[in-house]
């Protein structure tokens, strides 16, 4: 039953090369062979507590060893994981329903420190809604064992028939819509694989390489780390949270444009040989600014549905996202973007059954608009933060650029507000260290941007908590109507 799964890649490696180091964490090392032997523990503790084929297991954690392990264990088993950002418990619930029917065991496992915050009211709804997993429960008898394996068979074989295409998905992860509904994107391990090794064919990342786990493993961004790291056999390091500290000893390492800001300011030493940069539009200082310090810096273009990365580049001089990878394929339908290939998702997971992304020539609309550069994709915005303003069409990210080139800016957000004049006018809230008004926004912004891209009035960010990587533009809009 410990073997399911054909590409099981850990295997492949522990049999290869059993004493070479897998995974470097803040208190240890594993080499593959011990690797292999925690996840065979693991996989064993799970099905004692009913994990089967085709089970969801939801996992709300941040990045830890525990994440790790408990994934690839229920790889193992032909289990799904649904990896899911800590936070409060209603809005767990809010995937918790997109993710099990009515009668589906509910198998949850958290991490303390994410239910830590939780009321006692919500840690008991918790507890009476789902099956918690324990990873340190023993290994029960072989009889018990049994039986709950029995039991485990009756589920899957209840979930049966309509089943059967979602028997191979590997993993879940969220993705809001524009409705704000959370969409459960799910990957077959091929799919990763896919994308890791289409990836990797162009980006140099070997054996005695080290991949830091550098964003939330929640996200598409962390997790197709895990798959290239498994892809190529080389080493996966889990920090502790703290990127300063954590990206000592790390070869390679996926960044955001502000992670690379901060790290770069901070002026210490790197081992860093390698930085794929992703999520955003990056600034092409910045990029330079990498390059400049030695690191061989990479910008993608990249969605949850196809498994992270798309189209890559070595950064240079022109703003665009580089070329489509091998796996992928990539169409303009009238600047819009639409993606298809190995690495796309296999649908939208909802209780039990995959609703199909893509269109009947198997494109998926990425509601991203961009356009071609001598054979690279440039990505001007998205097709939901364009407005008209006074007749002119506006793209939010396209004054974004511009003002995250400014040199105090860390972030910037536009946003579009009602204008009895023009319709509607773009606002924008400003992420700097410096205060607001001594920035002189307007006159810096005047020989940059077209007169009627100017916005009309700059505000200092709220601080927000952070949901993944990326600045909600929903909960930005609600603050500023509720400020404004
Ligand atoms: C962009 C964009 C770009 C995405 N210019 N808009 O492994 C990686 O590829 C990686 C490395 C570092 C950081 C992030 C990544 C990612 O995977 C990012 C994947 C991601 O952000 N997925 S998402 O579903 O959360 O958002 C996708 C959207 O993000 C796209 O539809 C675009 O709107 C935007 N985006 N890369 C401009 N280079």
């Amino acid at each position: 039953a410990d073997n399911l799964c054909q590409p099981c890649l850990w295997h492949t490696w522990a049999s290869t090369r059993p004493e070479a180091i897998a995974l470097v964490t803040a208190k240890s090392e594993y080499t593959w062979q011990a690797l292999v032997e925690r996840i065979h523990r693991l996989a064993r503790v799970l099905a004692a507590q009913g994990v089967s084929e085709g089970a969801v297991v939801t996992v709300v954690s941040n990045n830890s060893p525990d994440v790790v392990m408990l994934h690839l264990a229920c790889i193992q088993l032909g289990a799904i994981t649904a990896l899911t950002m800590p936070q409060p418990y209603q809005l767990i619930q809010e995937n918790l329903r997109v993710l099990y029917g009515e009668g589906q065991r509910q198998f949850v496992w958290s991490s303390d420190s994410a239910i830590s915050g939780f009321s006692e009211q919500d840690r008991q709804r918790l507890f009476t809604d789902c099956q918690i997993l324990n990873l340190q429960a023993p290994v029960a008898s072989s009889a018990s064992c049994l039986a709950r394996r029995d039991a485990g068979r009756r589920d899957a074989e209840q979930r049966d028939t309509e089943q059967r295409d979602t028997e191979k998905i590997a993993s879940i992860v969220f993705t809001s819509g524009s409705s704000g509904v959370p969409k459960a994107v799910a990957h077959t391990q091929e799919q990763h694989l896919a994308s890791a090794r289409g990836l990797l064919a162009v980006l140099s990342f070997q054996q005695h390489d080290c991949w830091l786990l550098s964003l939330p493993i929640y996200h598409v961004s962390g997790l197709s780390i895990l798959y290239r790291w498994l892809s190529v056999g080389a080493c996966l390091k889990i920090g502790s949270g703290q990127l300063e500290q954590d990206i000592q000893g790390a070869t390679h390492a996926s960044l955001v444009a502000t992670q690379l800001k901060r790290l770069l300011d901070h002026r210490q030493p790197l081992q860093l040989s390698h930085v794929l940069l992703g999520g955003s539009d990056v600034p092409l200082p910045l990029c330079q600014q990498a390059r400049d310090s030695g690191i061989e810096t990479w910008l993608g273009y990249g969605i949850t549905e196809a498994a992270s990365t798309v189209t890559a580049k070595p950064t240079d001089g022109i703003a665009s996202a580089g070329r489509v990878l091998p796996n992928r394929q990539v169409q303009l339908r009238n600047k819009r973007i639409y993606i298809a290939g190995d690495t796309l998702a296999s649908g939208y997971y909802y209780q039990g059954l995959l609703i199909p992304l893509v269109d009947e020539q198997g494109w998926f609309d990425s509601k991203d608009v961009g356009q071609w550069v001598d054979g690279e994709l440039r990505i001007t915005g998205r097709a939901d933060n364009q407005f008209i303003s006074g007749g002119e069409n506006i793209h939010c990210e396209e004054i974004e650029a511009v003002l995250n080139r400014h040199p105090d800016i860390r972030q910037s957000l536009v946003i579009p507000v009602h204008s009895a004049e023009y319709g509607v006018r773009p606002v924008a809230l400003i992420d700097s260290a410096s205060d607001q008004s001594a920035l002189q926004l307007p006159l810096w912004l005047a020989d940059k941007l077209t007169r009627f891209k100017i916005p009309d009035a700059f505000f200092p960010m709220p601080q927000q908590p952070q949901t993944g990587i990326k600045l909600s533009r929903k909960a930005m809009r609600e603050w500023l109507s509720d400020n404004q």
